[in-house]
């Protein structure tokens, strides 16, 4: 609130402060408003598209328009405010408009059935007044909606609120969550040949009894715990319990110690080959410009092709720059959308389009067949002779290819940074009933490197599949290479970000030192070698942070680097591996991320798949067990055996994710719409909060609890293809590992 708001409410006479309704006596008084006082930003407040609003002067101000029907068809509101049923909630706040109008205050449930908790009219005029109000929640829910409506105008006003405030309920914000039983396993599924613990919260400071029953409930072992201590990342006082010598295949065992009982899990010869299959079917389901068809993806999946120029749709077949930025259209039909949104993004999807064919090339030098295999996936290619990991990979890469500024143009050789919708559409919106403008971005360094890295590695693994392909990647490689170095600091920016996301970058000696590698893998061509010059390190890689990359490429295809390359970047793999094991049993829960801050990233579940991938490329270098152990330990991570007793991954486990941020599987939003398919990753704990439902329902938790099984909480519960390649690659790891 600015100070001269701040002034004009505090000469307001008394007789100006409306209450209508006695506030009763309640023992605390939570906040459920977020950003009640404007002081900078407008955020999470929204307002109708025919009703513009932005923060001036530390309160928010819309310009209502004259004409409309219905009083709801203009509003300026907040979403997501949790509601407690039985539970009085009191709203203040103080308002004006440029002339003499009335305008509801409604706190009502966003979707049908609309409950209405408080519909209270208010008389205002350009003298700020303030108001209170209370009323009595009769439903229980994250989906309440405080509103101001102003529909039916007969002549256009501006109104501004400031210091908008609502409280009650009794459960504290960040409270009364119930993360189920302290025993936390793997709920899918521990490996016969495998390690096989259980986390257990108890505060005992000495060992306690373990009991392993079977599905008819007959104790098949027992022991005692092992105390790990205080997790520091989690607040939980963890026990370990190994029960690794039980080898008999089984489904529904249970853990108990004293009254409580794990969730159940099985124990397979390798229960990894069907997440292996399921993390990668995840690609095909997120395809763009083409049907996904029922005989694929399963009838819930099925949907007509999106963005291919049929309308609504504006197509992605003739898309044109942002206004200003070029005089040409591309047809960038095809490839992958990123994630929830149905962006599609260079630097992203390069990354998961290397995974994918890295893990390919893992296979080969590993001489693990099935993950190589034609007939592995359940997509249109898979008897074409062509490894099936390769077909999905090279959906995204041809889209890559098309990203490129073709020759003769400005920037010519460089690529687009993306291509996304020009607003953020709604949840749910299926990609063919998108009828958003769309737009190529602009250029940049990263994007354009991020080319020449995937290019590269296209080139080397269609080799033997399809050489004209494997030419055409090499050359639009070569090409952005040499675009790259004219131009090495065309930066996307971080503000970037409406309609889109940004996958802003302005570091890009990593994705030099990583294209270099590539490039160099495939053509031996010496003039490469001296621009790899990152090392990989415990911060591990990302989107943002390719330089890892380098040295895993030159670990794993060391017949193509000079020998003491390999050996230097052998020794620094195993020793970033080594941290992560270490980082991974120092904690109650077997997470081999284990931030130097503490703090938990957006995507922290891809950072615990990608540094598994680390460790388990130590295990291909050595064969020693403890990183492969600590690989199907990360898995046990991911499937459950954590602070939340939640499996991450969507169809795996009793307590699996199933509401992730998405725009087609949006079940929890449309009962006739599926959940994510199974194998979806989801996001996973961010202790930043950067979403209203985290910011609501999250504050003070411990970083590893910083998750919500939401559909709205983008910044912990989204899917995403660089997540869910990490874990297709891990789990394709954990699999061969498994024999
Ligand atoms: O994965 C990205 C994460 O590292 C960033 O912090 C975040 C905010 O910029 O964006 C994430 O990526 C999202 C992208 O911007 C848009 N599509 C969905 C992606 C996953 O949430």
């Amino acid at each position: 609130m600015s100070l001269r708001f701040r002034l004009a409410a505090v000469c307001l006479p008394p007789a100006l402060l409306v209450a209508t309704t006695a506030v009763p006596a309640h023992a605390a008084s939570y906040e459920r408003v977020l950003n009640g006082t404007f002081d900078s930003v407008k955020t999470p407040w929204w307002s109708s598209g025919n009703t513009p609003s932005r923060v001036e002067l530390g309160r928010l101000c819309a310009d209502v328009p004259a004409g409309t029907a219905n009083v709801w068809d203009s509003m300026v509101a907040e979403n997501d405010i949790p509601l407690e049923a039985g539970q009085p909630y009191t709203l203040r706040f103080t308002a004006s408009a440029t002339r003499s109008v009335s305008v509801h205050s409604v706190l009502q449930l966003a979707a049908a059935p609309y409950t209405t908790t408080l519909n209270k009219t208010v008389a205002l005029g350009p003298t700020p007044k303030s108001f209170e109000f209370t009323g009595t929640s009769t439903v229980a829910g994250l989906r309440g909606q405080l509103s101001f409506q102003q529909g039916g105008a007969t002549e256009a006003f501006t109104l501004c609120i400031d210091d908008v405030s609502l409280t009650g309920g009794a459960v504290a914000p960040g409270g009364g969550r119930d993360f189920g039983s302290p025993v936390r396993v793997n709920q899918y599924g521990y490996t016969t040949s495998g390690p096989k613990k259980a986390s257990v919260v108890d505060d005992s400071t000495t060992p306690v009894p373990w009991r392993l029953l079977n599905a008819s409930g007959t104790a098949v072992a027992e022991g005692r715990t092992r105390v790990q201590g205080e997790d520091a990342e989690s607040g939980d006082h963890v026990h370990l319990a190994d029960f690794s010598k039980v080898r008999t295949v089984g489904t529904g065992y249970t853990l108990v110690v004293g009254d409580a009982s794990s969730e159940p899990f099985a124990i397979a010869d390798n229960p990894y080959k069907t997440l292996a299959k399921d993390a990668l079917g995840f690609f095909y389901a997120s395809r763009s410009g083409t049907p996904i068809e029922a005989q694929y993806a399963g009838a819930a999946y099925a949907r007509p092709a999106g963005h291919v120029g049929v309308a609504p749709n504006k197509g992605d077949t003739e898309v044109p720059c942002l206004p200003g930025t070029c005089d040409y259209s591309l047809n960038v039909q095809g490839g992958w959308y990123d994630a929830g949104d149905q962006g599609k993004y260079v630097v992203n999807g390069a990354l998961a389009d290397w995974q994918l064919m890295d893990s390919y090339e893992r296979s080969l030098r590993q001489g693990d067949r099935t993950g190589r295999s034609d007939g592995l996936l359940s997509i249109p290619e898979n008897s074409n002779g062509v490894p099936d990991v390769l077909d999905e990979s090279r959906w995204e890469t041809e889209f890559l290819l098309s990203m490129q500024v073709p020759a003769g143009k400005p920037l010519a050789g460089m690529v687009h940074h993306k291509v996304h919708d020009l607003a953020w559409t709604a949840l749910p919106t299926r990609p063919d009933r998108d009828t958003q403008p769309r737009y190529l971005h602009p250029p940049s360094t990263a994007a354009t490197l991020n080319l020449a890295a995937a290019g590269a590695q296209c080139a080397r693994v269609w080799a033997p599949y399809d050489r004209a392909f494997a030419q055409r990647c090499l050359t639009a490689a070569r090409t952005a290479w040499q675009a790259a170095l004219a131009h090495p600091d065309v930066y996307a920016p971080d503000s970037d970000s409406v309609g889109g996301g940004a996958y802003d970058d302005t570091e890009v000696g990593d994705e030099f030192s990583w294209a270099a590698t590539e490039l160099y893998a495939t053509t031996g061509d010496r003039r490469y070698l001296r621009h790899i010059d990152t090392q990989i390190t415990s911060a591990g890689f990302s989107w943002r942070d390719t330089g890892a990359l380098a040295d895993l490429t030159v670990v794993r295809l060391p017949n193509r680097f000079p020998a003491r390359m390999v050996a230097a970047a052998r020794k620094r793999v195993l020793a970033v591996a080594d941290g992560y094991v270490r980082d991974e049993q120092s904690q109650g829960y077997p997470n081999p991320y284990l931030p130097a801050d503490g703090a938990y990233v957006w995507g922290s579940n891809s950072a615990t798949a990608n540094n598994a991938l680390v460790i388990a490329t130590a295990y291909d270098l050595t064969h020693r067990g403890r990183y492969r152990d600590a690989v199907l330990e990360s898995m046990d991570y991911l499937l459950g055996r954590n602070a939340l007793n939640q499996s991450f991954v969507t169809g795996y486990g009793t307590r699996a994710s199933h509401n992730q941020h998405h725009r087609t599987w949006a079940h929890q939003l449309d009962a006739t719409l599926p959940a994510p398919p199974a194998g979806s990753l989801a996001g996973g704990p961010n202790s930043a909060l950067q979403d209203p439902v985290a910011q609501q329902n999250l504050p003070g938790c411990a970083p590893a609890t910083c998750y919500i099984d939401d559909i709205f909480s983008y910044s912990t519960n989204e899917v995403a293809i660089n997540w869910n390649s990490a874990l297709a690659w891990t789990a394709a790891f954990a699999a061969s590992a498994s024999r």
